[in-house]
């Protein structure tokens, strides 16, 4: 997009500073990011994201969810006497005609927060900050296990394990662009019918009411948490999909793609396995800040979640390249062929580890 049309859809929001420059942040796979630089050392710059509507068909539960979670935080974070708050919660900042904290321009929806500096993202994780990480998501749940609000479901069954097969199901049955036979598919097809009933206990267990729903951050990817220069966590970020939810997939997530010995889209298969010294120190941060609040039941079906995950994703982003690459962004014809896949690998290296994980857990309950 030119700068003056980026530059006129800042001004609606309350800035402080006058405008240097705004230019593409980050890799994103579903909003665009920008960076909005202000000449003035002293205010602070500022990151303009246009949320994908698509994705998010209701863009104003989204932002009253992300309301909600971040005043919860923040007060939390003010009540334990925390120091450096601003950049351990996002703040967003509203329009300066209505306070709202999104504006539509062209049909598009957008919004803007203030850019937390001096943080590093990371696209790996070592096990130090593996362990840090699984104690920062175990308090983000913790601090949000009392918001006085219910949110809402910003994607309908998003992590809905029945949903997402039926949704595969339905575009083999319809072909939409003649790759279902493709025998790589078929194959992976087979594998993925094969674990049907075992991946989706987690939805049964909710409709026998074992299994409750918390509210969970559902993208917990290495790339949605910002690190100090010390490697400690500061926040988690990317908070459009903070809702209520099995703890499985903050858990599962977060190691589908930290502990995955290569990217999720990397085409070299024998390279994909399940890193286990990440999941250790993962787990063991976890538990340190969950383990107050989880059932039995949670805690016995963690390495449940690890595979889950992985299963879930192949399944995704085959649906998607079944469906012709409509969902995730693709630099050439069987990226998302080579993403399932992928995903497929880790998941039999997580199945192969489960004994030794479900010891460890034993082990860090003792
Ligand atoms: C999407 O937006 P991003 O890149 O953080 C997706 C996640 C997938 C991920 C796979 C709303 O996350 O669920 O795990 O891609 N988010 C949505 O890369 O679908
Ligand atoms: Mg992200």
């Amino acid at each position: 997009m030119e700068q003056r049309d980026l530059q006129a859809i800042v001004a609606h929001f309350d800035v402080k500073g006058t405008i240097a420059e705004i230019k593409p942040l980050g890799e994103g796979l579903i909003n665009d990011t920008y960076k909005v630089v202000t000449h003035e050392p002293a205010e602070p710059d500022y990151v303009l994201q246009r949320v994908n509507h698509h994705v998010f068909p209701d863009v104003d539960m989204v932002m009253r969810n992300i309301d909600a979670v971040t005043s919860h935080i923040r007060k939390k974070l003010v009540e334990a006497g925390e120091d450096d708050i601003e950049r351990k919660v996002l703040r967003f900042i509203p329009t300066k005609a209505d306070r709202k904290l999104y504006v539509i321009v062209d049909g598009q929806y957008w919004r803007l927060m203030v850019f937390i500096p001096r943080a590093i993202t990371k696209q790996a994780v070592d096990p130090d900050s593996s362990r840090d990480a699984g104690r920062a998501f175990g308090r983000f749940q913790a601090m949000l296990a009392d918001i006085p609000v219910q949110l809402g479901e910003t994607i309908k069954d998003f992590h809905n394990m029945e949903f997402r097969l039926q949704q595969l199901r339905e575009v083999v049955a319809q072909d939409p662009v003649g790759r279902v036979a493709e025998p790589q598919v078929q194959q992976l097809l087979q594998e993925i019918e094969q674990r049907a009933e075992e991946m989706t206990k987690a939805e049964r267990m909710g409709r026998e009411g074992t299994l409750p729903k918390r509210v969970c951050h559902c993208d917990t990817k290495v790339n949605n948490m910002m690190f100090n220069d010390r490697g400690e966590v500061l926040c988690v970020i990317d908070l459009d999909t903070v809702m209520p939810n099995f703890i499985f997939s903050d858990y599962g997530d977060f190691l589908r793609t930290a502990a995955n010995f290569v990217a999720e889209d990397n085409p070299d298969m024998s390279a994909v396995g399940f890193r286990m010294d990440i999941f250790r120190a993962f787990t063991e941060g976890y538990l340190q800040s969950a383990r107050s609040f989880l059932l039995p039941v949670e805690i016995e079906n963690l390495p449940y979640a690890a595979a889950l995950f992985p299963y879930m994703q192949c399944v995704r982003f085959l649906w998607d390249y079944l469906s012709g690459d409509k969902y995730w962004k693709c630099q050439y014809p069987e990226h998302n062929f080579v993403r399932a896949n992928n995903q497929f690998h880790l998941l039999r290296s997580v199945e192969a580890h489960y004994p030794e994980m479900q010891a460890f857990i034993r082990e860090c309950l003792k």
